[in-house]
């Protein structure tokens, strides 16, 4: 299957992104009716919410707010969404978090072109890849928190997520149109590859053809491509802040 082109893939042009707001900087004028969406420009949750409200053609209709998150201002949590974590979205008066429900809760309840298919059988397969993805992102991070070798877990994820990939047989995504589900894994595998090819020297997508053609067909969406970051700047970051070696 072809790339699949949402609304901003036919513009080539970056969009220009708001600077992060940091504890000196005032608050937006939060619930004056503006649909606003709370991201960081580095954390692969929030990235999630960002992608979808991009292939959804939302960029006039919900608002970008960055956080700086090593130096968040205290009305984030206090006016906004007391978790205090990134992404959270302002809409109707309400503040909706947790990346994995934002981004169906987008999908359910703004224009643009839908990222759960009609099919049943594969709308149950999307609820199932949703719901395991916080689990992947455990068992890849785990061992380069802990310092550990590329365990027995971390390949069998990966072989998971390679296996899941042909349930339909109508690749490269999952559930043969791009879906949430694509989104859910994309962020993550991003950091993971960047991470055990540096510090483990080992390739996520060798020996795992669906996996390799899933990366290589996402860098053509640029809902997707225009949220990435410099990859060494993300292993830098990684293991400053994560401590992840
Ligand atoms: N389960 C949450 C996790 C969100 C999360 O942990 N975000 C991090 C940034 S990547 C955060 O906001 N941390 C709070 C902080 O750094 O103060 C989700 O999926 O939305």
């Amino acid at each position: 299957m072809a790339a699949a082109a949402g609304p901003s893939s036919s513009s080539s042009v970056k969009e220009t992104l708001p600077p992060a707001l940091g504890s000196t900087s005032q608050p937006p004028p939060v619930f004056d009716g503006t649909t606003r969406l709370y991201i960081c420009y580095f954390c692969p949750f929030a990235q999630r919410a960002w992608v979808t409200r991009n292939f959804k053609g939302l960029q006039d209709k919900m608002e970008l707010v960055a956080i700086d998150l090593q130096d968040k201002p205290a009305w984030y949590k206090e006016k906004v969404y007391p978790q205090g974590t990134v992404p959270s979205l302002e809409h109707d008066n309400e503040v909706w978090g947790e990346s994995l429900d934002l981004i169906k809760y987008i999908d359910s309840n703004f224009d643009g072109p839908a990222l759960l298919p009609e099919d049943s059988a594969k709308r149950q397969f999307a609820d199932e890849l949703i719901a395991y993805a916080n689990a992947f992102t455990k068992a890849l991070y785990s061992p380069l928190m802990a310092h550990a070798a590329v365990s027995d877990e971390v390949v069998a994820a990966l072989d998971k997520l390679e296996a899941e990939m042909t349930k339909f047989n109508d690749g490269p995504f999952f559930l043969g149109q791009f879906s949430l589900a694509d989104i859910a894994y994309v962020t993550i595998l991003e950091r993971v590859q960047i991470y055990y090819s540096h510090l483990r020297n080992y390739d996520i997508t060798k020996g795992r053809p669906n996996l390799e053609k899933f990366i290589e067909e996402m860098n053509k969406i640029e809902a997707y491509t225009q949220t990435k970051n410099d990859p060494l700047f993300l292993l830098d970051l990684a293991q400053n802040h994560l401590k992840i070696a």
